[in-house]
């Protein structure tokens, strides 16, 4: 499989979601601004919509999927002994695909604007304020001491929040979230994401070289 990835952006969730699998993809890396990528083709052929991440797969006519919930969750849900995501049709499945809903449409989608300096003063108020609520509530869930957002077991949606905090660069001060900090940091422990950071680093620089010759 072929994973399309971009630096510092969601698409280290289903890199995070293929490490803990023991899976690997291979990796192509696009960058948002120059809109080139390592493989040479022209991204708007790979995913008209222009972002990442897209998964290539190996089979017949090599379809490729996007959206980072549906991804992550099409991966985990083939290897359920992982105990990455809840069985279909179980209520623990439908209260993770809330959540990874919440965490698409009330965190990842919020903090895009904001990093990319594109809001009036009257509209960075507003979603700051969003995600500020969105990670209040992520804390409170941690509260009670449990390691992940949905109990012991980290989960896809653990690797998708990790991937989002993109706080620093919106603006946006969460470090009174003391247990929501103390979880990311234990997320930040895990091989599968420091192997999810080396891979991505490794990527660029690749890129990088090439674009100089
Ligand atoms: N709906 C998509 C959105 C993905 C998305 O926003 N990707 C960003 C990086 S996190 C991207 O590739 N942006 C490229 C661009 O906007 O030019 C998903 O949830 O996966």
């Amino acid at each position: 499989m072929k994973l399309y990835i971009a630096q510092a952006t969601c698409s280290l969730a289903v890199q995070a979601v293929f490490n803990e699998l023991g899976l690997s993809a291979e990796l192509v890396h696009y960058d948002v601004f120059g809109k080139t990528t390592t493989d040479n083709i022209s991204f708007a052929n790979v995913n008209p919509l222009a972002y990442v991440p897209v998964l290539e797969l190996d089979s017949g006519d090599h379809e490729r999927l996007t959206e980072t919930i549906v991804i992550a969750a099409y991966l985990a849900d083939r290897h359920p002994q992982s105990g990455l995501i809840p069985a279909h049709g179980t209520l623990e499945r439908v209260r993770m695909d809330q959540l990874l809903t919440f965490i698409a449409t009330e965190i990842a989608q919020k903090h895009i604007p904001l990093m990319r300096k594109l809001m009036t003063p009257e509209g960075i108020a507003f979603t700051t304020n969003k995600l500020l609520n969105a990670y209040a509530s992520l804390d409170a869930r941690l509260a009670d001491g449990r390691a992940y957002l949905t109990g012991e077991q980290f989960t896809v949606a653990d690797a998708y929040v990790w991937a989002t905090m993109w706080h620093e660069r919106s603006g946006v001060k969460l470090d009174h979230l003391k247990h929501l900090m103390a979880y990311i940091a234990r997320i930040e422990a895990r091989p599968s994401v420091q192997k999810a950071l080396k891979d991505e680093a490794e990527v660029v620089r690749q890129h990088q070289e090439q674009l100089a010759v």
